[in-house]
């Protein structure tokens, strides 16, 4: 099955030329990504125009301002669904996903998961290098997301996934406003409300180490106010 992985970035100059080498020694023939940068100040659009012009399996979006990971996403999925992809894979290009782990999300989604989720908190998966807050932060915005949403996931917050192209287009872009981690959230809980199987398999996500992190308070609270809401509006 034909994959495109989407790459939002956001001042990732440092990562993204090993990024795209890394994604040209584990995808197959046919295989794309969708670099969609928010105008990043320093400069990785150019950087990945010059890397789409090197790469016939690279192509751009450009967006015009940082609206944060959700609305770059919904504009990544949109110009994908426009194409044959068959599976569409999220990543972060930072290297906390490793690039090695893709080939095992899309195997998992050919095996016929509708959506796989690259997962911290199941046998065989972890994080590496992340402080004691950044790991109570994580391990409580799973507790409290299952807490409201009964989801049957143990780590809902997480953004390496894999979706099967009918499961992604039930998905109501039109609806789906958060930004943040409540993005990752609320996409797979709609997906789990349509009766569709997910499939969450071990990975190790390590903490950066080029560039700087965009997660901030207010991705953080938006995710405390939105998780409670999706249960209570439907
Ligand atoms: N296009 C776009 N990409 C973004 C935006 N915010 C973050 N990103 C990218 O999304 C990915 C994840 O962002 P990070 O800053 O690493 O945030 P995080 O992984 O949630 O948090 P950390 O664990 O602290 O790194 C990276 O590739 C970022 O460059 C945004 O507003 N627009
Ligand atoms: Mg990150």
């Amino acid at each position: 099955m034909r994959a495109t992985v989407c790459l939002p970035t956001y001042d990732e100059r440092e990562n993204l030329p090993r990024m795209i080498d890394a994604l040209a020694g584990v995808l197959r023939p046919g295989d794309r990504v969708l670099v969609i940068d928010d105008s990043s100040p320093d400069g990785t659009g150019e950087l990945a125009d010059r890397l789409a012009a090197e790469h016939s399996f690279v192509d751009v979006l450009h967006r015009e301002r940082k609206e944060g990971l959700g609305r770059a996403y919904v504009a990544g999925f949109r110009r994908v669904l426009e194409t044959d992809a068959e599976l569409v894979l999220e990543m972060d290009c930072d290297f906390s996903h490793d690039p090695a782990d893709v080939p095992r999300l899309i195997a998992a989604a050919e095996e016929g998961a509708d959506l796989v989720l690259g997962s911290r908190y199941v046998r065989g998966g972890g994080t590496r290098n992340w402080g004691l807050l950044r790991r109570v932060v994580s391990r409580g915005g799973s507790l409290y997301t299952a807490l409201f949403l009964h989801m049957g996931v143990n780590d809902p917050t997480g953004g390496f996934k894999c979706f099967r192209r009918a499961a992604l287009e039930r998905l109501d872009f039109d609806a789906i406003t958060p930004r943040g981690y409540a993005f990752q959230i609320e996409t797979t809980y709609r997906l789990k409300r349509l009766g569709c199987r997910i499939v969450e398999i071990p990975i190790t996500f390590v903490d950066r180490e080029l560039g700087r992190s965009k997660m901030s308070r207010s991705v953080f609270l938006e995710a405390v106010w939105r998780v409670p809401l999706l249960r209570l509006h439907r």
